[in-house]
């Protein structure tokens, strides 16, 4: 753990004085990654890099090269959190809303973008809320109670001049036009020039479901898979014994079948108490959009 301890002299300095400041803390405990770097290792491994967090949980043998597929250094994740911060240069806002693709913002220039898609309820704006959370100006909506997510637009955030993000409605059993109308026609539009990566979100219960499995031969018709990357939500909802074996098996169907995903899948937990993961793909974002070229990894 020496890359610890020096990332910690490294920022030491550094975290004294954003202590002082509040113009982006967040109310949410280790939002910040200065908070993050001062817990101790285990504690930070776990919320850090949440499958490496599991590894204690697996029978001797398995094979978890994929789960350090990305792998950045505390120092890389540290300063791609820049990107997360808002300031006077650096706007990071809600941009518009859109129920069909003509409504959508149009694309004056090349324009960065990534998506987030999956079954209504999984959790898709309470991430880009976590993923925003130190710009807590950003209005995302979030659904108030657990059975009733359902975004019905297109919303757009802007991250400064770097990339847009997109909150897409959710699919499944409440929204199956919603799917044809939004999900497909955007991701057949946009995949043609703009969208740097397709975040597909599964719930970490009760994993892959039918909604998703059609959504995945989509992706594959429209080649889409090789800028796919899967991320698992609620983890904190899933006993840990349950949580790996989904994760084992999200992971195999991934390598099998959806040939050019990212091997690696993400866990998440967002709650207002605590995060998990979610400054591992702040990361990750940063460097799929082009903006983050990794250092010390
Ligand atoms: N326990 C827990 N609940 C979550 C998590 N992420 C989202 N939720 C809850 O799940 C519900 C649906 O979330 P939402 O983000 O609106 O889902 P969406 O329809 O996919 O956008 C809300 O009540 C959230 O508070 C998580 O990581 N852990
Ligand atoms: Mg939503």
């Amino acid at each position: 753990m020496h890359q610890l301890q020096r990332m910690r002299r490294l920022v030491g300095a550094n975290c004294l004085l954003r202590r002082c400041s509040a113009t982006w803390r967040s109310s949410t405990k280790n939002a910040s990654f200065s908070e993050v770097l001062q817990l101790e290792d285990k504690k930070l491994t776990g919320l850090v890099f949440p499958l490496q967090g599991l590894e204690k949980y697996l029978t001797p043998g398995v094979n978890t090269a994929s789960f350090r597929t990305f792998n950045p250094s505390l120092d890389d994740i540290h300063r791609a959190e820049a990107l997360f911060k808002p300031s006077s240069k650096h706007v990071i806002d809600y941009f518009s809303s859109a129920v069909r693709m003509d409504h959508a913002p149009q694309l004056s220039q090349p324009e960065v973008q990534v998506c987030f898609v999956g079954r209504s309820n999984v959790g898709k704006s309470s991430l880009i809320k976590a993923l925003f959370s130190l710009a807590p100006e950003v209005e995302v909506r979030v659904s108030k109670t657990p059975v009733q997510g359902h975004t019905k637009k297109m919303n757009f955030f802007k991250v400064g001049k770097y990339f847009t993000l997109v909150d897409m409605p959710g699919y499944g059993y409440r929204a199956p036009q919603d799917f044809a109308d939004m999900v497909e026609a955007y991701l057949q539009e946009r995949r043609k020039y703009s969208l740097k990566r397709t975040f597909l979100l599964v719930d970490s219960l009760v994993g892959f479901q039918k909604a998703d499995h059609i959504a995945i031969e989509m992706l594959k018709e429209f080649g889409i898979p090789y800028a796919v990357q899967l991320v698992l939500t609620k983890i904190d909802k899933v006993p840990k014994g349950l949580l790996v074996k989904n994760v084992l098996e999200i992971q195999d169907f991934a390598e099998k079948r959806m040939h050019g995903c990212f091997p690696q899948l993400f866990p998440v937990r967002y709650s207002s108490i605590e995060y998990s993961g979610i400054h591992l793909l702040r990361c990750f974002v940063a460097h799929v959009t082009g903006n983050f070229p990794l250092m010390n990894s």
